[in-house]
């Protein structure tokens, strides 16, 4: 694969201005670092960063803050940081500094972090709005609120101290659900990744593997590009499929078995995500094919309403309506269509939605809904479309030949002015293409 991408320093400064102008010439905007969690005693968890903060500066330590005060005459952008330290940095890497970070990350001031008491109260007076996550670190919002406070008990000396404090996620998750054109070059990165991945699990599994040793081909196909999964990486064999969020991964794999794949990298922390389920064998059953012929046809449905202009509740409402029709083709389901579709019983082998957003976070921010109504679709918005259907090992009130079959297709989705661009094209999806992928590779 080509050489590793770079976000240029004008993209993040572009996305400070557009937040900066959202909020107002009034307003200051407090968005600190991911703290570190501790994993067991005295080692961490791999370090992720908020995922705001990286969207606004790329900055990737913890123990930082990012400080927007539009308007602000000394300069718009305050970065707090980790000072400088060999006897630390000779253990756990090298850190930016205050004084390297004005120039690599494009901030008009750096502090060291343990300035931020001094030096933040000075920077919330004389500001009406406060925009801030509030809830989400319980530590910095006690933080926050002290030093509000010191600015308040000052206030007889002619200190003005913010009176509004706003919920960040209103203008920020907004902003962040349209991907601009450098956000897009890592995301069609993440996604053609996750498809190498996927490929090289599909050519590598034969009955008798363990779950795991498939997740070990994609994780492979991940790392060897520098990304890393976005999530905990799901190999469920035969009736594994039925279970949504598994990720135990250790069971063998039949010789009849389906293998449901769902797994995505994170590159430079852009996500992609894509579920695939193909036969061990190499050849789907006839029930098996039946319902993978189902779950595809339900995403192609739901691909066709992903158009600008379109309900976004159009895309899962189409994938309901395409598998509650199947359902009752192949008795799975009993009735009539409007009542099946009237009383949701699909929701019985379909519970979860056909999608969600996706970008910096799996799950990405975004209301769906505005007013209570769904949004429309809009251009630069990008999107997971997933249909799938699960009929439980113990479900005796369908023929036992459907019993234990999970399958689900997934697919991540670009809208454009004029249509959609699927990312994660380029890897074999319907049942057919599937099978033919497999017999090159056996
Ligand atoms: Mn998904």
């Amino acid at each position: 694969m080509a050489a590793q991408l770079k976000m240029p320093a004008a993209a993040y400064a572009r996305r400070r201005r557009q937040l900066m102008r959202m909020a107002g010439d009034e307003a200051i905007v407090v968005v600190p670092a991911a703290p570190e969690r501790v994993r067991s005693r005295d080692t961490h968890y791999p370090y992720r960063q908020d995922s705001d903060l990286l969207y606004l500066t790329g900055f990737p330590e913890p123990e930082a803050v990012l400080v927007l005060i539009p308007g602000r005459m000394h300069g718009e952008t305050v970065l707090f940081c980790r000072e400088r330290d060999p006897a630390r940095e000779a253990w756990d890497g090298p850190r930016v500094g205050p004084e390297g970070a004005g120039e690599a990350y494009g901030v008009d001031d750096a502090y060291p972090i343990d300035d931020l008491d001094e030096i933040l109260p000075g920077l919330l007076e004389g500001r009406r709005r406060v925009y801030y996550h509030f809830g989400r670190d319980v530590e910095f919002d006690l933080k926050l609120i002290g030093w509000v406070n010191r600015v308040r008990a000052m206030m007889k000396m002619g200190n003005r101290p913010p009176h509004e404090f706003l919920e960040l996620g209103h203008l920020l998750d907004e902003q962040r659900l349209f991907k601009d054109r450098d956000e897009l070059r890592f995301m069609r990165r993440a996604a053609k990744i996750s498809v190498e991945a996927h490929a090289a699990a599909m050519r590598a599994v034969r009955p008798g593997m363990h779950e795991h040793e498939l997740q070990a081909e994609l994780e492979y196909a991940f790392r060897r590009h520098g990304a890393e999964p976005a999530y905990a990486s799901i190999v469920g064999a035969g009736a594994n499929g039925c279970v949504l969020h598994y990720v135990a991964n250790n069971a063998p794999i039949g010789d009849s078995d389906l293998v449901l794949v769902d797994a995505g990298a994170e590159y430079r922390g852009y996500a992609a995500d894509i579920t695939r389920t193909f036969p061990a064998s190499g050849r789907y059953t006839k029930e098996q094919r039946a319902l993978h012929d189902l779950v595809h046809g339900a995403q192609r449905q739901s691909l066709a309403r992903s158009m600008p202009g379109n309900p976004y509740a159009e895309v899962h409402q189409a994938a309901v309506e395409t598998l509650t029709e199947g359902l009752l083709r192949l008795g799975l389901l009993k009735g009539k269509l409007e009542q099946r579709l009237a009383d949701e019983s699909c929701r019985r082998f379909y519970p979860h939605k056909t999608g969600h957003w996706i970008g910096l976070d799996v799950h990405d921010v975004g209301d769906y809904r505005i007013d209570g109504e769904s949004r429309l679709i809009e251009p630069g918005m990008v999107f997971t479309i997933e249909p799938g259907l699960y009929v439980r090992p113990d479900d005796t009130s369908v023929a036992a030949k459907w019993r234990g079959i999970g399958i689900r297709i997934e697919d991540d989705v670009l809208v454009t002015r004029d249509g959609h661009e699927v990312l994660t094209e380029g890897l074999a999806r319907s049942a057919e293409e599937t099978e033919a992928f497999m017999a090159g590779h056996r």
